[in-house]
């Protein structure tokens, strides 16, 4: 099979290495290769430490069966299945993605693939959005929008919307587009759905790390080795 390997160079910082939780990765990792890779798939992977995992589960398959053949989605716009991590997923999969600031090529991919499957440990696993992730909802925007973006969410949705800068404090970040991340906090539960339409209206806006009825199916690595599945 062919593999699509997104952005091998968007990995995150600053988790902290824990045994349990690096067990709970891995689990939720194998899982969603064993039960959603077969040959001639063409599979597409995203970013952060979970789907670190997943393509070492890969590789182990490849290695046995095939040569990798890394493709992307110019060559290979259609997909069988996507993996991916989140950084938290509510009870319907409604997912908040983008803390290491990949959310539009991960947007993009997962919505070339027939079946997106998630991937985390039981910290990501919520009720509802905002229970476990406090760093808000990551939106992508073109720079010189981000003063008009940033006081239109807060103006007509809430909350407070933060550029996101640089851990060496030597400006913004700056995404592999070139664009900059302004990280909604918002302050109430909302229908995800509108407030995504209404965030992707909003001019300047390229991209949301809202992923909304786009998750089938996502694996949960448990603090006591098990995976759940939901
Ligand atoms: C990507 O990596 C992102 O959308 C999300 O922000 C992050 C999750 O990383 P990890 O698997 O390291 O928790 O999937």
């Amino acid at each position: 099979f062919s593999l699509f390997n997104l952005v091998k160079s968007c990995t995150q910082a600053g988790h902290t290495a824990m045994d349990s939780v690096e067990s709970a990765k891995k689990a939720a990792a194998y899982r969603a290769v064993d039960n959603h890779i077969k040959d001639a798939y063409r599979v597409g992977i995203g970013s952060g430490s979970t789907v670190v995992y997943a393509v070492e589960r890969l590789a182990r398959q490849l290695i046995i069966n095939h040569d990798l053949e890394l493709s992307d989605l110019e060559i290979t716009p259609q997909l069988d299945v996507a993996i991916d991590g989140a950084d938290e997923a509510d009870g319907k999969l409604t997912l908040i993605k983008g803390g290491g600031g990949c959310q539009l090529q991960e947007k993009i991919v997962a919505a070339a693939a027939k079946l997106f499957v998630v991937v985390a440990d039981y910290r990501k696993d919520s009720s509802v959005l905002g229970e476990q992730w406090t760093k808000g909802i990551p939106i992508e925007v073109i720079p010189m929008a981000y003063r008009t973006v940033q006081l239109k969410i807060e103006m007509e949705l809430g909350g407070k919307a933060v550029l996101r800068q640089a851990k060496a404090k030597a400006g913004p970040v700056v995404t592999d587009n070139g664009n900059f991340i302004v990280d909604w906090m918002f302050e109430r539960a909302y229908d995800w759905q509108k407030v995504n339409q209404q965030i992707k209206m909003i001019p300047g806006v390229v991209e949301t790390g809202l992923f909304v009825g786009m998750a089938k199916i996502a694996y949960f690595g448990m603090e006591d080795g098990s995976v759940k599945e939901r």
